[in-house]
């Protein structure tokens, strides 16, 4: 195993206890560990972004790059992609981690033309694949990267232009390409710039109708190679576009409804893009697991007192309690699993930042594991909502939703029943019951 990249940190990361005092172990993941019927790594598969930690720069809208990486040193791009590639799948490894999730654009520069920059993927697509037989770090998902580009600028698969939708769907499919070849277990579409700026110049119905036939093609696509990974979509209300067409769950299951897409996606929910909808984490979890949708998840945080797309490491244990009661509850996330969509602050210029990122990050979704699992053993949460809806299991609830009951049956039952008595909903016993789980 390569020392090049992290030279001063031990393979892999151990769990040493929440006595612990090294900045560099964990405290509560502890990979072998049973909760329930699966291990901690089955629960929480982790997967480590390509995008941010390695090809990110600290580079911000105020200041070029502020961190000097190593594997970015090389003057030829396919050397940088070789050496930025040897350092993820060193870092995946100390860490101990088992997945990663990638960009066609992050493994592979463009080249000067088209075909030239599919041979570039190929290349670094086989380069991976001897990475992952060596170290037995696999793909969770691949994306395409369908908004960099200049010729995105007005979106991909809703531009107005038929030239840049043909473009979009011959890159797509050379990812959908990349990420079978490598075993991904899930195919993802964000829709980057799928969205617009202004009405004076949009047929927002035509672009959405333009959307869907690029996602029916991907779907046909997929079934016609036999890629057996899943395919999900990632809501996000705005930017780098004004109004995104997939604003949030409820609206994405919408138009996979309304355009007979829905029983080929399913959805990765990004914690920062659910409080940028002005939802929380745990609602857009709920949304897409009613609908039996939730694939996969993007486990980050926001800042609440900045209006952008921070992509924070997540530490707030109180948000990855509420996340892993609802993923428990779905009986975990399938081929999905928690992808750190987050990056270091432009600050945390040193490498070895990049572990203490993803340590915490991994602890606090250990610790929600672990007090989420007890909660739902417990069945403090389950018994008082059962409770609550209790007046539906039999008599006049169970005739109003078993379809016996009219209006006008309804309105009889009332005049000899009288007005019901108004019951509490105990939200400050509950909010207390909570904090007793994670204040242990
Ligand atoms: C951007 C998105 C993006 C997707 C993958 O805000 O989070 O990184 O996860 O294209
Ligand atoms: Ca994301
Ligand atoms: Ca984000």
């Amino acid at each position: 195993m390569s020392k090049k990249f992290f030279p001063g940190v031990e393979r892999p990361i151990p769990y040493e206890g929440r006595e612990s005092k090294n900045p560099l172990a964990f405290r509560y993941y502890n990979k072998l560990q049973r909760v329930g019927d699966k291990t901690m790594g089955e629960h929480l598969r982790f997967a480590v972004a390509y995008w941010h930690s390695f090809m990110g720069t600290g580079a911000d809208m105020f200041g070029g790059p502020s961190f000097k990486r190593e594997w970015h040193t090389a003057v030829d791009p396919m050397d940088r992609a070789r050496e930025t590639m040897d350092a993820a799948f060193e870092f995946c490894q100390k860490l101990g981690v088992d997945y990663y999730c990638f960009h066609d654009r992050d493994i592979a520069p463009e080249g000067e033309s088209f075909s030239r920059t599919c041979r570039n993927l190929e290349t670094m697509v086989q380069c991976a694949l001897n990475l992952q037989k060596a170290t037995g770090v696999k793909l969770l998902w691949g994306t395409a990267n369908l908004f960099s580009n200049p010729v995105y600028s007005q979106g991909a698969g809703t531009s107005p232009n038929a030239h840049v939708m043909a473009y979009a769907a011959a890159q797509l499919k050379n990812a959908i390409d990349a990420t079978h070849a490598l075993g991904g277990e899930n195919y993802v579409f964000w829709g980057g710039r799928e969205g617009y700026e202004t009405l004076l110049n949009t047929d927002m119905k035509r672009e959405q109708e333009h959307m869907a036939r690029l996602l029916q093609m991907a779907v046909d696509y997929k079934n016609k190679i036999g890629f057996k990974g899943q395919f999900l979509i990632e809501p996000k209300p705005a930017e780098p576009t004004k109004h995104q067409y997939d604003f949030d769950a409820a609206t994405t299951l919408g138009f996979l409804r309304e355009y007979d897409l829905l029983d080929h996606f399913q959805l990765n929910i990004e914690a920062n893009h659910a409080t940028l909808a002005g939802h929380s984490f745990a609602h857009e979890l709920a949304v897409a697991s009613a609908a039996g949708k939730l694939g996969s998840v993007d486990a980050n945080r926001g800042d609440l007192l900045l209006g952008w797309d921070t992509d924070q490491f997540p530490t707030d244990v109180y948000g990855t309690v509420l996340a892993m009661i609802i993923i428990l509850k779905q009986n975990g996330l399938g081929k999905g699993g928690l992808n750190f969509d987050a990056k270091v602050r432009r600050s945390s210029v040193d490498p070895s930042d990049l572990f203490h990122a993803h340590i915490g990050g991994m602890d606090a979704f250990a610790q929600g594991l672990l007090i989420a699992h007890r909660i739902i053993e417990d069945r403090v949460l389950d018994n008082f909502i059962e409770e609550r809806y209790g007046s539906f299991k039999s008599g006049i609830g169970e005739q109003i939703m078993s379809c016996k009951t009219g209006l006008e049956d309804l309105e009889k039952w009332i005049i000899r029943e009288g007005a019901p008595a108004v019951q509490s909903g105990r939200q400050e016993m509950l909010e207390n019951i909570l904090n007793s789980y994670i204040l242990r």
